[in-house]
């Protein structure tokens, strides 16, 4: 493989944009080398502007559920197209939108349509901050919530990647109104909640997070968090940004059956365009501008193009529920047959996998939280990455994020994955 178009545009980038990037963990740090350029994608493949083909199992970090550019997606915006690009006005597709969301999750009973899952957290803790008249919130080690600064402490994703999981730029002022707790451990949460009674308005944390990699609930560790905030009169909120429409139809709550208070969505919501979602019970929703004292507010919020495309998507999800049991399979079958190559090879390492997501973690030790997540080997994960990449397989690059499959993955493309991790895994450990 030669990268010279990507070494040329990467240089120029720099030049012109912070690290050359949009969205820092692009910029493969983590994994060392430079970014690749992509020129176009289709199914289950990426294509760079060198020519070089990709299996790739990022699917643009979570929203190609169904593989790059379902043609129903592409026919939906084209024809969206022709009746103008954003009116700043309501249209009745947000409607639709809306009545397809609260139908698919369960905790939705009213949402506002808005443009990034930063944007959707950052509004739904506001929200949750002038519904309870509280100010602090709960979040939970190595989660990220996007960019919004009450998040930037101890987050996970691209701030622990690039090592920087308490911005530079966050006051104290919103700091100190973060309280930060392990995920997986109950008592933590008590603790806090005993020490600031009265004063925590949200709880908010990924059900199942992917961005520390991926690390399961403790069975009832959800429900106990449900019971919990029930209890303290703490505004629940999941993060499903990740996990809607993906776990299940409902995401993680409905696969898990806990029910938060509120629920913030993005990714694959826009159908691979820029959408973000809150959304949640209706007595709180209504405190929301211009119903309610909460300002919020967004000028391509509910843009009819994206919308179109999002529409489009959740209607196929919510009209072929056999994509789930695909995923499904798909999961299961590409998990089982790299821990058989793991143990064949005598390889102990840790994967954790639910459905369309699975992280493979470079210890040895259960990751059940950001600790045990960070014991993890991160100079041998980039060494697998840049092995896997070469033979055309595109991981997300950092070991502190979850991949994601998609129903494009054909057994023909589990078995060259599973044929490249084989030799890849050889490889990093020749020596
Ligand atoms: P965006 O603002 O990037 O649309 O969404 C922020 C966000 C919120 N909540 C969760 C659970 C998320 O995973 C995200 C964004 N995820 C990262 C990947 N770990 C986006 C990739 C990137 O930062 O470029």
């Amino acid at each position: 493989m030669q990268f010279s178009e990507s070494k040329r545009l990467f240089a120029q980038a720099k030049q012109l944009i912070p690290g050359g990037v949009n969205s820092p963990v692009r910029a493969f740090r983590a994994v060392g080398g430079e970014p690749i350029f992509i020129k176009s994608a289709s199914g289950a493949y990426l294509y760079d502007v060198d020519g070089n083909a990709y299996i790739e199992l990022i699917n643009s970090w979570g929203p190609m559920l169904l593989g790059h550019n379902p043609s129903f997606i592409k026919e939906a915006i084209i024809k969206a197209m022709e009746w103008g690009t954003s009116f700043g006005a309501p249209t009745g597709r947000e409607v639709e939108m809306a009545e397809i969301i609260i139908a698919m999750v369960p905790s939705v009973e009213k949402v506002r349509m808005v443009n990034s899952g930063t944007e959707a957290t950052m509004s739904a803790i506001r929200l949750a901050r002038g519904y309870t008249g509280r100010d602090k919130i709960i979040k939970m080690e190595g989660h990220y919530h996007g960019h919004g600064d009450s998040f930037l402490i101890s987050a996970g994703s691209g701030a622990i990647t690039l090592g920087s999981p308490d911005s530079p730029g966050v006051t104290q002022g919103t700091a100190k109104d973060t309280l930060v707790v392990p995920f997986n451990d109950l008592e933590a949460v008590e603790n806090v909640i005993s020490k600031y009674p009265k004063d925590i308005a949200a709880l908010i944390l990924e059900p199942v997070p992917g961005n520390m990699g991926l690390v399961l609930p403790k069975p009832g560790y959800l429900q106990a968090l449900r019971d919990l905030c029930t209890r303290e009169g703490i505004v629940l909120i999941f993060d499903e940004v990740m996990t809607g429409f993906r776990l299940a139809p409902g995401g993680a709550q409905e696969r898990l059956g806990v029910i938060p208070d509120l629920s913030t969505l993005g990714k694959i919501i826009g159908g691979g365009m820029p959408v973000g979602a809150y959304g949640g019970k209706k007595e709180i929703m209504e405190f929301v501008s211009p119903a309610g004292p909460v300002y919020q507010a967004g000028t391509l919020s509910g843009n009819p193009i994206a919308m179109a495309a999002g529409l489009a998507m959740l209607k196929h999800l919510r009209t072929h529920p056999e994509i789930y049991a695909n995923l499904e399979d798909i999961g299961t079958k590409l998990v089982q047959g790299i821990q058989e190559i793991n143990q064949r090879l005598g390889m102990n390492y840790t994967l954790n996998h639910l459905g369309s997501m699975y992280s493979l973690f470079f210890t040895s030790q259960k990751v059940e939280n950001f600790e045990s997540a960070k014991t993890s080997h991160t100079q041998r994960f980039g060494a697998y990455f840049q092995s896997m990449l070469k033979r055309g397989v595109y991981l997300a690059p950092s070991q502190f994020e979850s991949l994601f499959l998609s129903t494009a993955l054909t057994e023909d493309l589990i078995d060259l994955i599973l044929q490249a991790h084989e030799e890849s895994m050889k490889e990093i450990h020749k020596n």
